[in-house]
């Protein structure tokens, strides 16, 4: 074997070590909580050493003498880790929390975790020392505000606390970083309410926190629609007609049900913002209807890293600095969305046919790990045939809406790389599909060196032509352009494209 391919799989192989450890970090975490919940101490020597006996006797010969050595480390690690204050989510059911991941990556000063209580034991939870606070969710909020000494004055003119902190003093503290977070939202979309008509659709509790905000920033008027209620979405269009701001506090348009949405915003002539809470997808149908409609947009993943950054401030005592918001800590907040979706959201490569498209797709899912769709074979296993085939055989109509029934089963997921047939572009509907949780990425290549072998509409309607009609779909869809004009080898190529990622911020 070459020394470039034993890197390789060196490379594969530390992946598997990097997702070993992460998975025993993680379990460290929770055996540190149970030690803080049971009152024992974090070190605990015998243990440590019946499990180095026994790690070195379970060890290959080859790695035996070295199994102390590095035990040592990971014990340590763990220990570290576990001495660390304790922070995390408080909720009912909690299965897609994104709170970790931001808490992880704002700091590593304390470690974070998921708690999922039912009522009935909330009360032994406040009282049991453990924890240094916790944000809390619904439908909790209410509950928490009960259960604190003190109230700081968003917390208290909502009676909703979403973030507590159990002080030195031995008070309770309790906070409310929502309004924060939602203000944030609107003003780094360069939304201004001031003075304006503003419509809440849903009348629960993130529509209370968004009500509040609104009258915090000047809105002129705030009204607030539900299914059954006074406003709702029969007359809507007539009651709020004037509608300027509006802002989605339903759950409609979530995950997994996207092709959904609570109203139609062509209807509010005079409306020219929107936001959106709800954060996965990335691009609800509603946003992506205001986008189009040349509306100012917000999406919620902006609101939840806003109040998750003002937690964090409480959590490490800095409460001068959740206080004041700086500009560096507004840059700090859209760095951590930029990371977080670029992590949460799909990848998803269009471009022409044969521009290495799949190429690229699968170096990335081995770089990443990401699961990897090539929706051209995804399309052969679900159809019993290849594009091609359908294409020659039923004509391109058919081949299509088969292609945007595959768009929709898997494009809504997260965290995937996913390669598209060239043509996806062609069709309207399919726009909806691509730009619901994904980045896209359009990948430019010269025309002269595209693989053209099984491509039947290229060998139809030539390149060029194909080309001329697509152009402008792809640049109009890209959120990024890979623009490689290189024409030298794949692995030119990929080095090349690989680079454009990593300068975009991925971490690949
Ligand atoms: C662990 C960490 C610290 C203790 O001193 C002993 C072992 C470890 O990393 O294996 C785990 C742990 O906390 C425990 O088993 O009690």
């Amino acid at each position: 074997m070459t020394l470039d391919e034993l890197r390789i799989e060196i490379d594969a192989a530390d992946r598997e070590l990097l997702a070993a450890l992460a998975k025993r970090t993680a379990v460290a975490r929770k055996i540190g909580e149970v030690k803080k919940l049971e009152g024992k101490p974090v070190y605990d020597k015998a243990r440590e050493e019946k499990k180095l006996e026994s790690l070195k006797n379970q060890a290959a010969d080859e790695i035996k003498p070295y199994v102390e050595e590095f035990y040592n480390t990971v014990f340590d690690v763990s220990r570290k880790h576990q001495e660390k204050p304790l922070f995390a989510v408080l909720g009912q059911h909690l299965p897609h929390t994104y709170s970790p991941a931001i808490h992880n990556i704002f700091t590593s000063d304390y470690t974070y975790t998921i708690i999922e209580k039912e009522p009935e034991e909330l009360d032994a939870l406040f009282n049991s020392g453990a924890y240094g606070g916790f944000n809390v969710t619904i439908p909790y909020k209410r509950e928490a505000a009960a259960r604190c000494d003190v109230l700081e004055k968003d917390a208290e003119d909502c009676n909703s606390v979403n973030t507590v902190v159990f002080g030195k003093d031995g008070k309770t503290y309790g906070y409310n970083t929502d309004i924060f977070g939602f203000c944030f939202m609107l003003t780094s979309a360069g939304i201004d309410p001031k003075g304006k008509k503003c419509l809440v659709l849903g009348h629960g509790g993130a529509a209370s926190a968004v009500g509040y905000g609104l009258n915090k920033m000047g809105a002129a008027d705030i009204k607030f629609s539900d299914l059954y209620e006074e406003i709702n979405y029969e007359n809507v269009y007539d009651v709020c007609a004037d509608a300027e701001v509006i802002i989605n506090c339903t759950p409609v348009g979530m995950f997994p049900k996207v092709d959904n949405q609570v109203v139609d915003l062509s209807r509010f002539t005079k409306c020219d913002s929107f936001a959106d809470v709800v954060y996965n997808p990335s691009r609800t149908k509603l946003l992506q209807q205001a986008k189009s409609l040349g509306m100012k947009t917000a999406g919620g993943l902006t609101m939840l890293v806003a109040q998750a950054y003002k937690s964090y401030k409480f959590f490490i005592g800095d409460n001068e600095g959740a206080d004041k918001i700086t500009p560096e800590a507004g840059e700090m907040i859209k760095k951590v969305v930029t990371t977080l979706e670029n992590r949460m959201m799909n990848i998803t490569l269009i471009g022409m046919p044969g521009c290495g498209k799949s190429t690229l797709a699968k170096e990335i899912a081995r770089l990443t790990g990401r699961e990897l769709i090539d929706l051209d074979e995804a399309y052969s296993e679900e159809y019993g045939e290849s594009p091609s085939t359908t294409i020659t055989q039923k004509g391109e109509d058919a081949f299509r809406a088969n292609e945007t029934k595959l768009a929709s089963k898997y494009l809504p997921e997260s965290g995937r790389i996913l390669s598209t047939g060239g043509g996806i572009v062609t069709r309207d509907e399919n726009y909806f599909w691509l730009r619901n949780n994904s980045r896209i990425i359009y990948v430019k290549r010269p025309l002269d060196v595209l693989a053209s072998e099984d491509r039947p509409l290229t060998a139809r309607d030539g390149v060029e032509k194909l080309y001329a009609q697509r152009k402008d779909r792809y640049e109009g869809l890209a959120d990024i352009t890979v623009d490689v004009a290189k024409k030298e080898d794949k692995a030119a190529f990929l080095s090349e494209a690989i680079d454009i990622l990593r300068k975009e911020g991925f971490e690949l």
